[in-house]
């Protein structure tokens, strides 16, 4: 009872509290006081608890992804609905819930196609950095701060679109599901839906990090016999055979390409490639890897801004299927606060992905670490 007159006290008033700011690329971020207004129509306001890092975050910082800013990054959170505006049906205050930096409308074509899931009301590629009116909800120090992808989570207060807010079990725990909004369905989907990885197959999975890690799961889940990993940071390798992978491979310590050494090592390419890093020639390299008759190749990882992805036809010709996916082709609002209940049910583990916690003041100290790569996954805590 308590709780809830706290959330409501605060509604439709301006919250000040405390947000990492990305005012540049290649810069730290840096921790100052913001005000969040309240939500408008069809908006959430929400009090973050947890929020994964994600690569993406790491390229938008790295000025690889080309966002507008300065921002708030994160979208990979976990939160208690503060308070809510008319239109909004699907949660109320006090709502344990996830946000997704991928919307469900409901109503454009993609959402009402049974398998779409690139849901086409929220502009996220290229990304606005703003609410769907066109405006923001975040101010600091007098000057107006971009959202990402509509979620923003590196902050104490956000402001979502219901779109793209599930409601999960009231007992889930909130330092641990955060990244069940992106890492593990974008991981798990690659596999089970984009793929649809068969048991007994042969896997190859490039990029050993968080996203990686959770299409290793999988492919072990869906009973691959042989998972393939691919990563340059061999600090990757001991938590990467713990999830299953069966052999790892350090290209930079090769003689010939990775690839080569892949189709050699399965006969003639692998039944499923995965590319989860987000470069051109790791991209080639993957689809490469696969048979030439029926591999199929899925892109997960986010090239840089403005690449382009140049591949001889001929790998297609011969009957290589390549795909590609985001947030593992789920309809997220559907099927992440499922997922969520699988976890709770113990049907799924997903607790080794998270290697690290850093309270969300040392959200620099954890960017570090993550940047070294010497973790999985850092999860901030509020
Ligand atoms: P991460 O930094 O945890 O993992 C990337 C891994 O790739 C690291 O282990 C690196 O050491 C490794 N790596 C880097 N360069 C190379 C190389 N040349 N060869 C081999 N290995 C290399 O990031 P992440 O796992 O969080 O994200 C991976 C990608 O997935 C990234 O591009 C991100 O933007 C993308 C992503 N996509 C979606 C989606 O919906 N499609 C969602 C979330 C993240
Ligand atoms: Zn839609």
């Amino acid at each position: 009872m308590e709780q809830t007159n706290t959330f409501t006290e605060t509604s439709s008033k301006v919250i000040t509290c405390q947000a990492a700011i990305a005012w540049t690329a290649n810069a730290p971020l840096s921790i100052e006081k913001i005000e969040v207004d309240p939500p408008k129509p069809g908006e959430v306001r929400i009090k973050i608890i947890s929020s994964g890092i994600c690569g993406t975050d790491k390229h938008i910082l790295e000025g690889k992804d080309k966002v507008p800013l300065p921002a708030i990054l994160g979208h990979e959170g976990a939160g208690i609905v503060e308070s809510i505006r008319e239109g909004v049906t699907s949660v109320k205050p006090g709502d344990k819930v996830l946000m997704f930096p991928l919307p469900e409308c409901r109503e454009c074509s993609s959402c009402l196609h049974p398998k779409g899931n690139f849901c086409l009301k929220q502009k996220v590629i290229p990304p606005t950095g703003l609410m769907l009116d066109g405006t923001s909800r975040f101010t600091c120090r007098g000057r107006k701060i971009y959202h990402l992808y509509g979620t923003s989570t590196f902050t104490e207060y956000t402001v979502v679109h219901e779109i793209a807010v599930g409601k999960i079990d009231d007992g889930a725990p909130m330092d641990r599901v955060c990244i069940l909004s992106c890492e593990v369905p974008t991981g798990f989907g690659a596999v089970f839906n984009t793929a649809g990885v068969t048991p007994g197959s042969t896997c190859v999975v490039f990029g050993l990090g968080g996203i990686g890690s959770a299409v290793v799961m999988a492919c072990k889940a869906s009973g691959a016999s042989r998972i393939i990993g691919v990563d340059i940071n061999e600090e990757k390798f001991p938590w990467a055979r713990d999830l299953g992978v069966t052999d790892c491979l350090n290209p930079q310590n090769l003689k010939k390409p990775v690839q080569e050494v892949v189709v050699e090592m399965t006969g003639n390419g692998v039944d499923f490639a995965f590319e989860a890093i987000g470069l051109i020639d790791t991209m080639v390299a993957a689809l490469e890897s696969c048979h030439p008759s029926y591999g199929v190749c899925v892109i997960i990882g986010v090239a840089p801004s403005n690449s382009q992805f140049i591949f001889d036809p001929l790998l297609l010709l011969s009957g290589r299927t390549l795909k590609g996916g985001a947030v593992g082709e789920y309809k997220t609002r559907d099927s992440i606060p499922k997922l969520v209940t699988d976890y709770m049910e113990k049907k799924i583990n997903t607790d080794p992905l998270i290697t690290h916690k850093f309270p969300f003041e040392s959200i620099n100290k954890a960017f570090e670490l993550f940047q070294a790569g010497h973790c999985i996954r850092c999860v901030l805590l509020f």
